[in-house]
């Protein structure tokens, strides 16, 4: 399609929409100030640069072995900056600790500031924001399925320390790039089979947690987040870090609450969640994941689950209150393409939940018209949506519709099928 015809559609689905009762243009101004965090871990299969030759542990995992999995810093920004330049609007990057760019020798409890100027600089030039997430695996100190509630306290506190300087490179960060840094602690503590005991390894838990926020740090350039899960691999039967725990814990500590898609029952739904935790919390945080059976980290999909998780943000009016992240890690594609996928179709999914007639819908449910409801809500399933997604995409000077893909095949033939 050329720049007439994307335009000409854009107009007559404007129409469409507007016939509806929705503002398209307030809508597509919204999506702009939207900045979703995309994952650097889809780039490299959650390996990281501390212990390049390391296996991936914590009871994740990711399989297959695309050509041009990014082995180094530069690696990985060049092929971050392909996919970012497929993907309309201004972004987070969401890195982990084991990111580090740095030629020192370091551990994961001696990392400062410096050891991620790098990161910084090339956030600043491409006017991109940062998230963290302190690395409690793929590391020697996950002991016994263990980090912060080992019962033996040199290997807590080798992980306090460790979240202790996190949380100085997230304020770092924040502080640079004068945008708030979320800081994100989840760790895969827990057991295979049955415990004996579950309470004193949450009461563990709950101790370096209190010991790792001890410090002060600045909210307006750093806000900590708790992400709960249900099981991981080997840890099948217990998890320390439960939903519950960390709705106690975030809720009394005054901490950020993080949903991940995946880490909860196979039929239970983190977008049914969000209402509740808005009630109690200022703040949220999603990892919007695609689970498959389990915890399987899928790229994610425009299915039911993603369209009524932007839904539920949008009709309860929480946009400004909630940070969207992605998380997955596919290795039997492209991982440019799989990064481009994910994210467009977050911003699609909050698009089409952007372009609802909210207000006349949730007059029609307060009425008990429900008929209406459904009527409404089905048909609005049929207007050209596509045509609004194009033109944005348009003016954001990013390919429309599937024109990104032959970009992605000609960087892996250039690029990646050099490494
Ligand atoms: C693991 C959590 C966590 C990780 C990343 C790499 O189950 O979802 O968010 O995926 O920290
Ligand atoms: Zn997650």
């Amino acid at each position: 399609m050329n720049t007439e015809q994307v335009s000409n559609r854009y107009a007559e689905a404007s129409e469409r929409y507007k016939e509806r009762g929705v503002d398209v243009e307030k809508a597509l101004e919204k999506l702009q100030s939207v900045k979703i965090s995309m994952h650097c871990w889809q780039g490299d299969d959650v390996i990281g640069f501390l212990n390049p030759d390391g296996e991936l542990s914590g009871g994740i995992m990711s399989t297959g072995d695309y050509v041009g999995r990014a082995r180094n810093p530069e690696e990985l920004r060049q092929d971050i900056d392909k996919a970012l330049s497929l993907i309309p609007g201004k972004h987070k990057l969401n890195l982990h600790a084991m990111y580090v760019d740095t030629d020192e020798v370091i551990d994961l409890n001696e990392i400062e500031p410096r050891h991620f100027e790098k990161w910084v600089g090339w956030a600043k030039e491409n006017g991109l924001g940062l998230d963290f997430n302190p690395t409690f695996f793929n590391h020697k100190m996950f002991k016994d399925g263990y980090t912060l509630a080992h019962p033996d306290k040199k290997v807590r506190d080798f992980w306090i320390e460790h979240g202790k300087r996190s949380r100085k490179i997230a304020e770092y960060f924040g502080k640079e790039l004068d945008q708030v840094s979320f800081n994100n602690f989840w760790v895969p503590d827990g057991m295979k089979d049955n415990p004996i005991d579950r309470l004193s390894p949450r009461k563990r838990l709950m101790e370096s947690y209190d010991e790792i926020f001890e410090d002060n740090v600045n909210p307006e350039y750093t806000i900590d987040t708790v992400e709960s899960k249900l099981f991981g691999i080997g840890a099948e039967a217990y998890t320390v870090g439960s939903h519950e725990f960390y709705m106690g814990y975030g809720i009394s500590r005054n901490k950020t609450i993080l949903m991940d898609a995946g880490h909860y029952h196979p039929t239970e739904v983190i977008s049914n969640k969000i209402s509740s935790l808005a009630l109690f919390s200022d703040q949220l945080m999603l990892h919007v994941s695609r689970p498959v059976r389990w915890d399987s980290d899928h790229v994610v999909i425009m299915d039911d689950e993603l369209q009524e998780i932007m839904k539920e943000i949008v009709r309860n009016d929480l946009l400004d209150r909630t940070a969207i992240g992605l998380d997955f890690f596919d290795a039997t594609i492209n991982r440019i393409a799989a990064w481009v996928v994910g994210v467009r179709n977050a911003q699609k999914a909050l698009l089409k939940a952007l372009l609802e007639p909210i207000e006349e819908l949730k007059e029609a449910e307060l009425a008990f018209d429900f008929t209406k409801r459904l009527v409404y809500t089905e048909e609005m399933k049929d207007l050209p949506f596509g045509d609004i997604w194009n033109y944005f995409c348009m003016k954001n000077n990013v390919p429309v519709g599937l024109d990104w893909y032959d970009d992605v095949k000609a960087y892996e033939q250039e690029v990646l099928s050099n490494r």
